[in-house]
């Protein structure tokens, strides 16, 4: 992409409805768009970023052979009446009627829907365990909307709902999806800590809530500082062998990890005074085992081996997608910007022509750009270069390849690594081959 003929809207002032970094950022980096309270539009580099978070999740609810689907927005209130949340879900639901006075809802969560279609679809033990999937818009009517994308009305998750057999087989789903969850995270490059968690209005009696530490988080949180000097995904872990997963989610559970909600004194105090940690973080993930709370209520069973109908044990997990834009941003920011992970970043490199009124420049940027024009961003703007740099400072290109005239007279650019602030002088030829290999 070209930024002389591009829609990347940042802006040279803060913003001063935004309290925190990570809404500063996004709205000056031309992310995002208030469009009333709560309720964004997502500009192309914001989308960009949505797009990548998306695939990398896609990707490992894939490997633990969680299927995607795709349901709507708009759900019937008769299924939510069904199953006894319609009444119970309070003034957080926004309940629509249509032009026949049928009464709508637009979903702020998908556990009865899933379960009518797993309802019209399996009837036999044998389909179990099924995990399905998805990715979509929600809205929740909060009170107050605030910070940007981490608490808005309408926002982006991926919803999961697993069915099994009994409850031996559903926590090991449930520990499967642990797993799954760490190794998302990990890819998207945030660190995020399951934490023992309450289950709200979902339900159930085993939560953990995934969190990523920072001050401006709205969960307290207390663990043990240990449970960070683990490497937890050092060991490749088998997903089809249950004592491997058992034994995996036994040790990291020995950790003392909670939110304010389940926090327990009386075990606080057994952890070690110098390695306990209390601060704020920001749920990005949740995941929820509640047995047979909606097959129960919505009375959906299936046949079991001995001929006879039971209920399903359910689980359902989150990941706030959207909300985990606005969280990497809060632990990987500094004071003149974002800086992307390489894998979720809009554009792995910037391009930046000092000289564009340069033969030779231009013919150099031209010659990098071509063969990236997909992962490369190319500022051939007629800026000062100041502004140039500040821009990609602030937009948080892991890479900027600085094309001045002087320097390339003798055949040579300049790599400044993002997050390190690191310089690297270099041969045009070898600047893509470098960026590739790098390390760090
Ligand atoms: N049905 C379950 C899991 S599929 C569920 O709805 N879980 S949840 O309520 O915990 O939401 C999942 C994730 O969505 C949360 O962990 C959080 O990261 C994100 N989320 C929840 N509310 C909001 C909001 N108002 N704005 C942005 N993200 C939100």
């Amino acid at each position: 992409m070209r930024l002389s003929s591009a829609f990347f809207p940042t802006l040279k002032e803060v913003p001063a409805e935004a309290q925190i970094a990570s809404h500063r950022l996004m709205l000056r980096a031309g992310m995002i768009k208030q469009m009333s309270s709560g309720i964004y539009a997502w500009l192309p580099t914001g989308l960009k970023v949505l797009h990548n978070i998306s695939n990398i999740v896609r990707e490992e609810q894939n490997a633990v052979f969680a299927q995607e689907v795709l349901m709507p927005t708009l759900q019937s209130a008769d299924l939510w009446k069904r199953s006894g949340r319609y009444d119970a879900y309070g003034p957080e639901m926004l309940r629509i009627v249509d032009r026949h006075k049928r009464d709508l809802l637009y979903g702020p969560t998908n556990e009865e829907m899933i379960t009518d279609i797993f309802n019209q679809h399996v009837t036999s033990y044998k389909s179990l365990p099924t995990l399905l999937y998805q990715l979509q818009w929600k809205f929740r009517d909060e009170i107050r909307p605030r910070f940007g994308v981490m608490r808005a009305r309408e926002f982006f998750m991926k919803d999961g709902y697993s069915f099994d057999i009994d409850y031996k087989s559903a926590v090991v789903t449930y520990y499967k999806m642990m797993i799954a969850y760490l190794r998302t995270f990990q890819r998207i490059g945030v660190q995020a800590i399951p934490m023992l968690a309450d289950t709200g209005p979902i339900g159930g009696d085993l939560s953990h809530e995934f969190i990523v530490l920072a001050p401006t988080g709205e969960s307290g949180i207390y663990f043990d500082s240990d449970f960070t000097q683990q490497n937890w995904l050092d060991q490749p872990i088998d997903i089809q062998d249950t004592n491997a997963l058992e034994t995996f989610f036994k040790r990291m559970t020995k950790f003392y990890a909670a939110t304010e909600e389940k926090h327990d004194q009386e075990k606080w105090h057994k952890v070690p005074q110098n390695k306990r940690c209390e601060g704020r973080g920001i749920e990005v993930g949740q995941i929820f085992y509640f047995g047979t709370k909606y097959t129960k209520s919505m009375n959906v069973s299936v046949i079991g081996p001995d001929s006879n109908k039971f209920y399903p044990h359910m689980g359902s997990y989150g990941i706030g997608i959207s909300r985990l834009v606005g969280a990497v941003i809060e632990s990987s920011h500094d004071d003149k910007g974002i800086i992307w992970p390489d894998a979720i970043a809009p554009f792995q490199a910037v391009i930046i022509n000092l000289g564009v009124k340069d033969i030779k420049c231009n013919e150099v940027c031209d010659q990098l750009y071509q063969t990236n024009s997909n992962s490369y961003l190319y500022d051939d703007r007629d800026e000062r270069a100041g502004s140039k740099f500040n821009d990609a400072d602030l937009m948080g290109h892991p890479w900027q390849i600085i094309v001045g005239p002087r320097s390339i007279k003798q055949g040579i650019v300049e790599l400044k690594r993002r997050k390190s602030g690191e310089r690297f002088e270099l041969p045009i030829d070898h600047v893509n081959e470098f960026i590739q290999a790098y390390q760090g």
